[in-house]
């Protein structure tokens, strides 16, 4: 197949998602054409199925606000129409699945129809979405796809409550590539970090808000008052300087370090023996996947779809949002005693097995391939 990806090219979850799912498609024979206006963070290397198009938008005087949409859905017709495309696939509703729509529109006119496969990432329908400035052109662009996916039951249950959808949503869930996170032996980095053995404790986000990075401090502070260890902070965002002030107030900054954002994180990973995901909101929570595929079990909030991720005593534990006591606990608990630590360890693997990127990408293959079909009818 010839298909066009839509993303944000950034290190978020929706683009790496899209960005891997990209390079996945590509590897098994399909021709994959990014289209985003910079080249996304995890596509750094040639392969012959691979091409990237840039959106570049003009800075005319007259524009306070520059139309990425109108870019994007220009580029989309030339994309389709000189690369002979067969179907968009665009991560993320806003913009992309309303620029996919308008695009879409346009190269009716030249006699040209493309399916448009819409993914719901999360923040896009949780956040964003929510918000009345964007809600109609959100349901309305949904509606308007010709196939949807959401990345967890729970993100879709969420679409249906909070829109009007009159569209089917299949859900298929974020995935792993288990030959790129696994576990690394990077015994010297263990070293450098924790020189008397301690544990390490580590958080990846975008330190926005709904990821609680505050809490994650806080939850720290009493695992280290019990269990000597480190703790790990990668990723870079607004939260990032009130993190680091509480580390300063809680008298903590020698254990803890602020890593910033790095491509390695599977290295990071490998020498980490708890990962603490808070969120307020985490549709799926693909951070807290590729650290249980590197065999680190995971503290998280109960929010969205991480039930469907980690389960409660097996991968690690839930506990409600803000609730830094329980998980606080429920750390020690699991960093207290070897071969419990170990036995969640291996647990944690065990279940991120069950998102092999192996045996999710052909449900993605399979639902291109029905959406294909029913267009090809209604045409
Ligand atoms: O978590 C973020 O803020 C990034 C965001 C994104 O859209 O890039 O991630 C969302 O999509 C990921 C991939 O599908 C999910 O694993 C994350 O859970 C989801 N984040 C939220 O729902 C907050």
């Amino acid at each position: 197949m010839k298909i066009g990806i839509v993303c944000y090219p950034t290190f978020g979850g929706s683009g790496v998602v899209a960005t891997e799912l990209g390079k996945a498609l590509a590897d098994n024979g399909h021709q994959i054409h990014f289209i985003t206006y910079s080249q996304p963070a995890r596509l750094d290397f040639f392969s012959e199925n691979l091409f990237y198009h840039e959106v570049s938008v003009s800075k005319y005087p007259l524009f306070d606000y520059p139309p990425y949409e109108l870019a994007l859905a220009s580029k989309l017709v030339d994309v389709v129409r000189f690369e002979k495309l067969e179907l968009l696939h665009v991560h993320y509703a806003i913009p992309h699945a309303s620029a996919a729509f308008m695009a879409k529109q346009i190269l009716a006119t030249y006699g040209i129809h493309i399916p448009v496969v819409t993914t719901l990432h999360g923040t896009d329908i949780t956040l964003v979405g929510k918000d009345l400035t964007y809600k109609p052109v959100v349901t309305f662009s949904i509606n308007q796809s010709d196939g949807v996916t959401a990345v967890s039951q729970n993100l879709k249950d969420d679409t249906y409550k909070h829109f009007d959808i009159t569209n089917d949503i299949r859900v298929i869930p974020n995935f792993i590539d288990l030959n790129r996170f696994s576990l690394k032996a990077k015994d010297h980095f263990k070293k450098a970090i924790a020189p008397n053995n301690e544990r390490i404790i580590i958080h990846t986000s975008n330190f926005r808000k709904v990821k609680r990075t505050l809490d994650v401090i806080r939850i720290f502070e009493k695992v280290q008052k019990a269990v000597p260890s480190k703790l790990l902070m990668v990723g870079d965002g607004p939260d990032r300087v009130y993190s680091e002030q509480l580390c300063r107030d809680l008298d903590i900054s020698e254990n803890v370090r602020f890593l910033g954002k790095q491509d390695a994180v599977e290295e990071i990973l490998s020498v980490s023996d708890l990962f603490i995901m808070p969120s307020e909101s985490e549709s799926f929570g693909l951070a807290a996947l590729e650290a249980m595929a590197c065999k680190v079990p995971v503290i998280t909030s109960n929010a969205g779809g991480l039930p469907e991720l980690n389960l409660d005593g097996v991968t690690g534990f839930m506990d409600n949002v803000g609730d830094i006591d329980s998980m606080a606990e429920h750390s020690i608990y699991i960093l207290q005693d070897e071969d419990r630590l170990t036995t969640f360890k291996n647990n944690a693997l065990a279940r991120a097995r069950q998102f092999d990127l192996s045996l999710i990408l052909p449900l993605y293959e399979d639902f291109y391939k029905e959406v294909l079909d029913k267009s090809m009818v209604k045409d």
